[in-house]
């Protein structure tokens, strides 16, 4: 790896690492020689970007603490104020760089995702995106079906938390990781996607591959209730409904608008609208 880029990444590390979340660098030209334009990054393709994924240690060492510890803001999950706080001490600890960071949950105007997570984390080496197409004449006539990350140590016991870009940072020479292929039969990709698709309340798509970390009893309790009532299960009081005080450390980056209540709904699929948990 490129000295540039070893220095950057270990920096990022150190600022996440700790607190149970993964970084991985890709080009943005890696990303979008596999999107149609309206997906693309408006970044100059060797521009430098880090994935950033959260592992089963996040509920712990982030997410609990950050709970215990901050006035959350109301009507906005309490996981992704978490991540964006950790995405903005990214930005804080590069003050001279120009670090811009797109969250999963970030949509535009029109609903459609700013980043496609899946795509990132597949071409960062991070974890291989199993996709239908990746299923010789597959099952699925014209059913929808969605593809899925598997990740070589955790399965599917993660979540893609967002992508750090460094503008003005290019790295034509970084080397292309392939993601490891830990699902290669096609019998084991149709039971991963059909597990995905049709039975993921059920956590058992997460072990595609026999995982370091699973999420615990407690984490898993907290992904499977009803929003209104997780902080509860933490032992947690709802947050206020009062306006936030203006020295409330939470920092959302410059590209992160509002989060609209729902983002996930309405887009690809408008009817459907199961009370998805946010981002487990
Ligand atoms: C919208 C959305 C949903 C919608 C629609 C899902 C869908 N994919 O159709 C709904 C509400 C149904 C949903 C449900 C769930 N979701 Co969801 N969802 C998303 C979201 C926000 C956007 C996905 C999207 O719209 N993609 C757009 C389509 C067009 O992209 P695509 O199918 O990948 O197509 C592109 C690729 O094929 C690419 N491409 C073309 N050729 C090639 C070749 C290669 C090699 C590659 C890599 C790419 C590539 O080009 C296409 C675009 O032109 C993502 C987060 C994000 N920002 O990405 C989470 C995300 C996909 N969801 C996730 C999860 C976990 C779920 C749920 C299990 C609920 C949950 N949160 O626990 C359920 C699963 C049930 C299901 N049927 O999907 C995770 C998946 C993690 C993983 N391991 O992959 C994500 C990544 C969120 C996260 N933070 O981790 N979700």
């Amino acid at each position: 790896m490129e000295p540039l880029v070893a220095e950057l990444k270990q920096k990022i590390e150190d600022t996440l690492c700790p607190f149970g979340f993964e970084v991985y660098p890709f080009q943005v030209a890696w990303y979008n020689a596999l999107l149609p334009p309206a997906f693309h990054l408006p970044l100059p393709g060797p521009t430098l970007a880090f994935l950033v994924l959260s592992t089963p240690a996040m509920f712990d060492r982030a997410l609990k603490p950050f709970l215990q510890s901050r006035h959350l803001q109301p009507l906005t999950d309490p996981v992704d104020q978490c991540v964006a706080y950790h995405l903005g001490r990214v930005r804080e600890s590069f003050p001279e760089l120009q670090i811009e960071v797109i969250a999963d949950y970030e949509v535009h105007p029109n609903r459609r995702p700013k980043i496609l997570a899946q795509t990132a984390a597949h071409v960062a080496g991070a974890a291989y995106y199993y996709q239908r197409q990746d299923v010789e004449s597959d099952p699925w006539g014209t059913q929808h079906i969605a593809g899925v990350c598997i990740h070589p140590r955790f399965g599917g016991w993660f979540a893609i938390r967002g992508v750090v870009l460094l503008r003005g940072i290019e790295v034509p020479n970084l080397p292309p990781t392939k993601p490891v292929d830990c699902v290669p039969t096609r019998a084991d990709r149709i039971t991963l996607l059909e597990r995905f698709n049709f039975h993921w309340r059920d956590w058992t798509y997460r072990d595609a591959v026999t995982p370091q970390e699973r999420y615990s009893e407690e984490q898993k309790a907290y992904f499977s209730a009803p929003p209104a009532q997780r902080l509860a299960l933490l032992g947690l009081p709802q947050p206020s409904e009062e306006p936030s005080s203006p020295s409330q450390e939470l920092h959302f980056t410059t590209l992160l608008p509002k989060k609209p209540q729902n983002p996930r709904r309405g887009w690809l699929s408008p009817t459907v609208s199961p009370p998805i948990s946010p981002g487990p």
